[in-house]
C-alpha cells in the first residue's frame, strides 16, 4: 500500500478556494493522504463571490486543484456538482472538463445497493433563498470575524491552547441555530423521500452530521472554513463522517511533498483560475 487512505466513495464541499483563511493547508494535506474509487464535490469548492480584490488564492489552493486533475487521470471518477458559491460552473452542467464530470446532481448506488441523491443543497435554505442580501451580508460578517479572529488564534497557540473560532461561532449564530439545521434537513430529506432515494449527501450548511429523518439518510459532508470534513463510503457500502485532524506535522510534510512534485511538472501547467473564472461568470 501506499499509505494513503482508500475509499469507494469520498464526498467532499464547501472548501471556498479563492476565500481567505480557509483550511487550504489541511484540505491539501487530506487529498494527498486519501484516495477512492469516486470522489463527488459538491460544490461551493471554489468561491465566486470573492472574486476581485480579495481573491486570496495560495499555492496550496493551486496544489488542491492539480492534485484532482491528476487523480481524474489516474483514473479516479470525480464529479463537481457546483453550489452557489460557484454556481457559474451551473451552465456547465452534463460536459466534462480534464476528464471531471460537472453535473446539477447525481444519484449515488452505494455497494450494498442504497439510493442516495447527491446535492449541494442551497435551493432548501429558505434563509437563502429569501434574502441573498442576508446571506451576503452574514458572509461579509463572518469573513471580517476571521481577520479579527487571526490575533487571537496567534496568541492561543503561544500560550498553548486550542484554536477557537470567532468565525464559526458567528456562523453558528447568523445562520440560525440548531433550528435552522433541522429544518435543512428536513426540507431536503422530504424532497428525497418524494423522489424515492433512500438518503441525501449534500454539503451547504458547513455542518457535518449523519442522521435519519424520517427513515431517509441525511448526509452532511461539512466544509474547509472551519472544520476539516469529509463523508466517505467504505468497500462494503458503510459510510461514516470523517474529521480530518492529523498533527500540523503532519500537514506539512503532506503539503511539501505536494509541491516537490509539482515542481516536476512542466511550467506550463499554472492555472489562471481567476482569469477563467470571470469568463465563467460573464
Ligand atoms: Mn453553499
Amino acid at each position: 500500500m501506499d499509505g494513503k487512505a482508500h475509499y469507494r466513495t469520498m464526498f467532499l464541499s464547501d472548501w471556498h478556494l479563492g476565500m481567505k483563511g480557509i483550511k487550504s493547508s489541511e484540505l491539501l494535506a487530506f487529498l494527498e493522504s486519501h484516495d477512492a474509487e469516486t470522489i463527488y464535490l459538491i460544490g461551493d469548492i471554489v468561491d465566486q463571490w470573492v472574486l476581485g480584490r480579495k481573491w486570496s488564492w495560495n499555492t496550496d489552493c493551486d496544489h488542491i486543484l492539480r492534485n484532482l486533475l491528476e487523480k481524474a487521470e489516474r483514473g479516479t471518477n470525480i464529479i463537481y456538482i457546483p453550489g452557489n458559491h460557484d454556481d457559474g460552473f451551473r451552465a456547465w452542467a452534463n460536459t466534462s472538463v480534464n476528464g471531471i464530470k460537472i453535473q446539477k446532481d447525481a444519484v449515488h448506488t452505494t455497494s450494498d445497493g442504497r439510493r442516495l441523491w447527491v446535492l449541494h443543497g442551497d435551493e432548501f435554505d429558505l434563509f437563502m433563498r429569501h434574502s441573498r442580501f442576508l446571506a451576503n451580508l452574514g458572509h461579509s460578517i463572518v469573513q471580517l470575524l476571521m481577520k479579527l479572529n487571526r490575533p487571537v488564534t496567534w496568541f492561543r497557540k503561544r500560550v498553548g491552547l486550542r484554536p477557537w473560532s470567532l468565525a464559526a461561532m458567528a456562523r453558528r449564530a447568523f445562520q440560525g441555530s440548531s433550528k435552522t439545521y433541522r429544518r435543512f434537513a428536513t426540507a431536503v430529506t422530504e424532497e428525497a423521500m418524494k423522489l424515492g432515494y433512500d438518503g441525501v449527501v449534500c454539503g451547504h450548511i458547513h455542518k457535518a452530521e449523519f442522521k435519519l429523518v424520517n427513515g431517509i439518510e441525511y448526509w452532511n459532508d461539512g466544509d474547509w472554513v472551519d472544520s476539516c470534513t469529509a463523508a466517505v463510503e467504505s468497500m462494503d457500502g458503510t459510510m461514516q463522517i470523517v474529521h480530518y485532524q492529523p498533527p500540523s506535522e503532519t500537514i506539512k510534510a503532506l503539503c511539501e511533498r505536494a509541491s516537490i512534485r509539482e515542481s516536476d511538472l512542466a511550467s506550463s501547467h499554472v492555472l489562471n483560475l481567476p482569469g477563467i473564472l470571470e469568463e465563467v461568470a460573464s
